[in-house]
């Protein structure tokens, strides 16, 4: 296992979980989904490095960061995955994988949704599971960092 930690980053909006459109996004807030994603990567022996920010060039900041120092990024670029080529240029500049997360399912929501510029360049997509799309993401990391382990570890 690395002794680097896992990235997970969180775009815009994702700091009101909780608060408002629990319909959409679920009742857990932000502080709810770190503590899950924290408890699941300890189990598979992994530490997290969990942040969220509200501006595109933080996040162009945190990849460039986790080059260096992270093993992978689980990433929910919120509304920016649909509008950024800034942030897919540098998930595909880091040469760290990248696996794309979102609570709900851009595919079954509205047309502008439904084009991500990041899936193309991430390891993976898990989408429309809610608070558990995260901790199916931190799942899918232990899996991509330690391949050898059998099926249901
Ligand atoms: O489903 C996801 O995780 C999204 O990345 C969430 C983004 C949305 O723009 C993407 O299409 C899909 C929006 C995050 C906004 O989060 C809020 C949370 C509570 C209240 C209002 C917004």
């Amino acid at each position: 296992m690395p002794s680097k930690p896992l990235y997970v980053l969180n775009g815009p909006n994702l700091n009101l979980l909780g608060v408002r459109e629990p319909d959409v996004y679920g009742r857990d807030s932000l502080a709810d989904i770190e503590a899950a994603c924290a408890a699941r990567a300890r189990g598979h022996g992994l530490a997290i490095d969990f942040r969220q920010t509200n501006h595109e060039g933080q996040l162009i900041d945190w990849l460039h960061e986790a080059r260096e120092k992270a093993a992978l990024v689980v990433f929910n670029p919120g509304a920016y995955t649909h509008t950024s080529i800034a942030l897919r240029d540098a998930v595909a500049a880091i040469g760290v994988p990248v696996i794309e997360i979102h609570l709900s399912n851009p595919a079954a929501r509205e047309e502008f949704r439904h084009v991500s510029h990041v899936a193309p360049v991430a390891k993976g997509v898990i989408a429309g599971f809610g608070a558990h799309s995260y901790v199916l993401a931190i799942d899918a990391a232990a899996l991509l960092l330690n391949p050898a382990a059998p099926a249901g570890q």
